[in-house]
Order: structure tokens, then sequence, then C-alpha cells
């Protein structure tokens, strides 16, 4: 049985070109892993998914507790089971998620009480509850539960809440039951504060984690605060072990934080862009509700291996996205997908030749030169 474990196949500065193997497979890293909330990744097939190069998703503890429940997937055998993915998944611990609830939830030493979004139900997490959970659903990685506060915040705030994620973090540690190919990531909290960063990042180290989460950035902050947090932060996290930035982000967010030594991402924007019209492309994101499209007979981008860029014309995808058509939310949503698995295998092969630097120019070139 295949161990958990993170391989580093080549290093360009800080960049890592990397490779995961797990019990469900391997990862290529860097690696982008598309939203699949609610045991979907919506508007998509698992096979649309896979035509992308996707090689794991993510899912997410607070909306599968609710529904359909943690106890019902692990009856029927685990969220891959449940999904038809049989590639790896990674599951969020739902701390990130209940935040967003403000008024609905109670925090404690404990855990978190909160009132469901969908019925108002009460329920608790705890950073025990939230690991048992994630091995109901079978995730092939689990996240330890944490509280990630919006910035700005009171210095004193994000020091508190950096140091009850790291008892958290413990506790989650301690209930994690281990088994070949299954890994548990702590998450680095800290807000921007390289200092809070530093001693968030040595307390999960001493505790010992598969891999690590950069967790609380990309909540309100200046791009540039981000990647200074980064570069105060990657430095610290073991050089053996994956590193991931969560629920980040644009393009240019993804490049420069592999750049300074990201290996995962995680984020909603392909998916939900897609559905609301938006179409991410080489030469920078296009609106296709917009008027000027409604005559246009090129593709999105003829260059493109994927069918959704290169079969149907933009006055077409116009159309269906001003109809409100199905169809629409489904191309646009492969585009963007397909869009983000491209950067990726592009940032790999780059990092592979020790030439991330020219990609990286020549990515910002293209990005800014506009809509073909
Ligand atoms: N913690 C968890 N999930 C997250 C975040 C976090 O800080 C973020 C922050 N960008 C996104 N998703 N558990």
């Amino acid at each position: 049985m295949t161990d958990f474990r993170f391989e580093l196949l080549a290093e360009d500065g800080p960049a890592r070109r990397g490779r995961i193997f797990t019990a469900f497979g391997t990862i290529e890293t860097p690696a982008f892993m598309p939203v699949g909330t609610a045991a979907t990744v919506k508007a998509m097939t698992n096979e649309m998914v896979e035509a992308t190069g996707a090689e794991i998703i993510l899912g997410n503890t607070y909306h599968l507790m609710l529904r359909p429940g943690a106890e019902r997937i692990g009856r029927l055998g685990g969220l891959h089971r449940f999904m038809g993915w049989q590639k790896p998944i990674l599951t969020d611990s739902g701390g990130f998620q209940v935040m967003s609830l403000a008024e609905r939830r109670k925090l404690t030493e404990r855990g978190v009480v909160f009132s469901s979004h969908l019925d108002g139900s009460r329920h608790e997490l705890t950073p025990e509850r939230s690991v048992e959970i994630q091995h109901l659903l079978d995730a092939t990685v689990t996240m330890v539960l944490d509280e990630c506060i919006a910035l700005p915040a009171p210095p004193r705030e994000v020091a508190r809440a950096m140091e009850l994620s790291l008892r958290w973090a413990e506790r989650s540690k301690r209930a994690f039951v281990r088994r070949a190919g299954y890994g548990l990531f702590g998450i680095v909290q800290g807000g921007t504060d390289p200092e809070l960063r530093r001693r968030s990042a040595e307390g999960l180290v001493e505790i010992g984690f598969d891999g690590y989460a950069v967790g609380g950035l990309a909540v309100g902050e200046p791009q540039e605060l981000m990647f200074a947090t980064l570069e105060a932060t990657c430095p610290l996290l073991p050089a053996g072990r994956p590193r991931y930035l969560m629920g980040v982000g644009k393009p240019a967010d993804i490049v420069g934080a592999v750049a300074r030594g990201i290996d995962m991402f995680d984020c909603v924007l392909p998916t939900r862009s897609g559905r609301t019209g938006q179409a991410f492309t080489r030469r920078g994101p296009v609106n296709l509700k917009n008027a000027r499209h409604a005559d246009d007979p090129r593709p999105l981008d003829e260059t493109s291996d994927c069918p959704a860029a290169r079969d149907y014309s933009r006055a077409y995808l116009h159309h269906l996205v001003r109809s409100g058509e199905i169809l629409g939310a489904v191309l646009l949503t492969w585009n963007n997908l397909w869009y983000y698995q491209d950067l990726m295998r592009n940032l790999r092969t780059a990092i592979a030749a020790g030439r991330l630097a020219e990609f990286v120019a020549r990515f910002e070139a293209e990005q800014a030169m506009g809509d073909l």
C-alpha cells in the first residue's frame, strides 16, 4: 500500500515541481483542485473534470454534514463511491464555511456551535467531530479544524484565533486515524503578521503533519500583502511536505504563489464565474454577456484542446449565457477549469526546465494584452 508522501522533483528558486503519492493515485504539483462543495463540481460530470487533467478535487465538511449527512455518505461507502470520483479528494474542515455564518454561530474553546443555513437546525463542529466526519467521507486528505478571521482585524484577535487554531490542530491530530495513503494537513494562521505566522508554522511543524496549508489569506488583504506573507511563511515549512494555499485564487495570484513556494490551490473562481458568464483565457477574462460577442464567429481560443474553448463560437456562447441556458454554464465552467489546469501544466513544465521567470514574464504580458 502506498504511503502518503511528497516527492520534490525540481526547484526553480522557491518554486517547486513535485508529486504527491496517495491511496487514490498520484497528484502532480503545482496542482489546482476544482471545488466540489456538495459532492459535485457544479455543472460538470466527473468525465469532464477528468478531461481537464484535474487529479484531485475538494469537498466540504460543512455542506456535506448538513446534506446529505456524513453518516449517510459513510454508509454508502464514502464520498468517492457516493459521487463516482475515484481520484484523490481533499475535504475542508468546516471552520472557514462556519465563519461566514456570522450571527448563526458561537465559538468556544471546545468548538463551534452553529445553525444550518438550510433549515436552522443546530449543529456542533469540534476538531474531533470534523476529523470524524472527514473519515466518514473517506477523504484522501483531511484538514484540521481552524479559525479563519476576516482581515483587517485587531492584532490581539489575529493572535487569539491563531493560538486557538494551534490547539485545535493538536486535537485534530490526536483524533486522526492513520491509514496508508491518507494524509492530514495542518493550517497556518496568523493574518499578515510574520511573527504570528512564524509561531503558527513552528507549532504545527512540532505537532507534525503530512502537509501544511496556509490559511487566513485572500480574505480582504491586497495581493502584495498576501505575497509578502507567503515569503515569510513558506521557508518555515518542511521542504519534504506539500504546501497548500487555501481558497486562492485568480490566475495571477496562483502564478505569484507558485513562484513563492506553494504546491496546491483550490478556488471557486473558475466554476462560479463560469456560471455567471465569465470565461478565462490566455488573454485575460472575457465577459460573454457583453453585446460585443453577439456576432463574433470566433471560438474563445482556437489553440486550446478544450472542446468548449475550441468548438463553439463566441456568438453562440453569448446567446447561451443571455438565454440562461444550462449549456452556457456547462461550457464556460469546462473552459475555465481547463484553462486553470493548462496554467498548472505550464507552470510545472516551466519549473522543471528552470524557466519560471521567463514563463511569468510571458504570462503577465499576455494577460495585459487583453482579449484576442
Ligand atoms: N481555513 C480553512 N479553509 C479555508 C481557509 C482557511 O483559512 C481559506 C482562506 N482563504 C479558504 N478556505 N479551513
